[in-house]
């Protein structure tokens, strides 16, 4: 393991995690790395909440705010969680130990899009970063870091930190080392660089993350895996689902609106994305590029197969088999990937210049297409914005798709007003379930509200949707968004009651 460290004289700061996590002191701020369960940290987040619960057994406290670049696991912010050690935590979370604290009230739980997290730590918005925990690969002899398998805000919290504690993961391929790219220093207003970047391969930083030396504080050694959650096969929605968008592309592409390579890709989480790209494997797409936060393995194996020529990501989250063919065939991989800081992976400039094509998937959305990413029934959060809103504004195409019911039926995920906003029906263009799609471009709200209701409204909702529509439309109101005030969330309220939006 020792080979890993190259800069000899820093092999002096390895530790072990428990003598490390000392350095962890109540009320800190503490930037982790991490994204989508790729390159979190293994170790310091079980010995900081070993340390927590013996400080709490003494009736002291200890508790400490945790930002990361996206989802870690059961082994971060589970353990963080559990340890009733965490105070706030940012940006996006998905563990549902941590999940339930939020929901119970006892973790503050700030919700921002994914491009702006490092600039508001950069900012000072959040206050100075004490200490940060960064999984890397390794250490170069001149003491230059080579991050794991995501980069997500690392830079940048190498950058603020005071203090900084290193877990070297040799599990992680060490052919990891020159597949990222790290733009040195975007800067601050209203002396910020541009991003010189082309398309979407091109590279324009270093293979390294620079680091003060100075700051390095401990150094741990790790040898554990990444989340590598396993995916469901598509089911047949999903695949109904990725059917209409790959449809979708042919008809743009005959239309002269999409080049034959189609433009970059961007694919949120969750398994219809995933299908999504599992049938564009079978598409007649060839050259394909993707541009997108999270490469999972439906966009390994376009990549594998040469469907896609090169994908520029923050993060790998694979699964078992996929992580085992992503590292059996790392050589050609290494060229085809880059990875890059999460502020330049979802960065709005970025993905407006280059056309991305963003497609997300939803809890629910209204009959204006308003989209709610986040809530569950407008007061529980699921999982955050995610980089969605980065992409969904700036796209060329964002699409934002859903099986149309959840919970056996019983919720209708076309509803008559969303719960919570998180995509407003300026940002939204496709709304596709297994049903139908709705393409929104160009229509004012009462044609979208056709449209959605009829192409993508699961039947057993469609007539109440209508009834609502109807009624809301004679209702003397406004004609450009016709609503009935009163009765717009009703449809949550009756399932909050009765456990189903239907009428009985
Ligand atoms: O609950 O697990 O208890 O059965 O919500 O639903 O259908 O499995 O969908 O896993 O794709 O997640 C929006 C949450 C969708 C995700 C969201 C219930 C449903 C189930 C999950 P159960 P599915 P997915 C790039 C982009 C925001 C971030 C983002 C997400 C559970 O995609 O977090 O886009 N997006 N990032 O039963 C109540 C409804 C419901 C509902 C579904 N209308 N009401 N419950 N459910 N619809 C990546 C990053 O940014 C990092």
């Amino acid at each position: 393991a020792l080979e890993r460290i190259r800069h000899t004289a820093l092999r002096e700061k390895i530790m072990t995690a428990n003598e490390a996590a000392e350095f962890v002191q109540d009320g800190m701020l503490v930037g982790m790395s991490g994204f989508t369960g790729a390159g979190y940290p293994k170790a310091l987040p079980t010995a900081i909440a070993e340390r927590a619960q013996a400080i709490h057994a003494e009736g002291k406290p200890f508790q400490i705010s945790v930002i990361t670049g996206a989802s870690t696991a059961p082994e971060c912010d589970g353990v963080l969680a559990a340890s009733g050690s965490l105070k706030l935590r940012s940006p996006f979370q998905s563990d549902p130990t941590l999940r339930n604290d939020i929901n119970a009230g006892k973790i503050a739980y700030t919700d921002i899009h994914l491009s702006q997290i490092e600039q508001q730590v950069r900012f000072g918005f959040f206050g100075a970063m004490d200490v940060a925990i960064i999984e890397v690969v390794g250490i170069t002899e001149e003491g230059k870091l080579i991050p794991s398998m995501s980069v997500g805000p690392d830079n940048q919290w190498v950058k603020s930190a005071q203090k900084i504690i290193l877990e070297v993961n040799t599990q992680q391929h060490a052919k990891l080392e020159t597949m990222h790219d790290v733009f040195a220093d975007i800067g601050t207003p209203p002396h910020r660089h541009p991003l010189l970047l082309l398309n979407p391969n091109d590279r324009i930083g270093s293979h390294y993350i620079d680091c003060d030396l100075d700051k390095i504080v401990a150094i741990v050694f790790t040898d554990a895996p990444d989340r590598n959650s396993k995916f469901a096969e598509p089911d047949a929605i999903s695949q109904r689902i990725a059917a209409q968008i790959i449809e979708f592309f042919e008809h743009e592409v005959k239309h002269g609106r999409l080049p034959e390579n189609l433009l970059p890709l961007q694919s949120g989480v969750g398994n219809v994305a995933n299908a999504v790209l599992a049938d564009l494997q079978h598409s007649r797409f060839e050259n394909i590029t993707g541009f997108t936060e999270v490469l999972q393995d439906g966009m390994l194996d376009l990549l594998l197969s040469g469907k896609m020529a090169s994908a520029s990501a923050t993060a790998l989250s694979f699964s078992p088999d996929a992580l085992q063919r992503f590292n059996d065939n790392i050589d050609f991989l290494r060229s085809r990937i880059i990875l890059r800081a999460q502020e330049i992976t979802n960065s709005p400039e970025l993905i407006r210049r280059l056309g991305v094509i963003g497609m997300n998937a939803m809890i629910e959305a209204d009959i204006y297409g308003n989209v709610n990413s986040t809530h569950i029934m407008g007061t529980r959060m699921m999982n955050g914005i995610g980089g969605s809103g980065d992409f969904a504004r700036n796209a060329y195409y964002s699409f934002f798709v859903s099986p149309s019911v959840a919970k056996d039926g019983a919720i209708s995920c076309i509803v008559p007003m969303v719960s919570h906003h998180d995509h407003t029906e300026h940002d939204v263009m496709f709304i596709v379930t297994e049903q139908g799609m709705a393409d929104l471009r160009g229509k004012s709200p009462r044609q979208r509200a056709r449209l959605i209701i009829d192409h993508c409204a699961h039947p057993d909702y469609r007539d109440m949707l209508r009834d609502y529509y109807n009624r809301a439309e004679q209702s003397g109101g406004g004609l450009h968004t016709p609503h009935l005030l009163n009765e717009a969330l009703s449809w949550h309220q009756r399932f909050v009651e009765t456990g189903d939006m239907r009428l009985k």
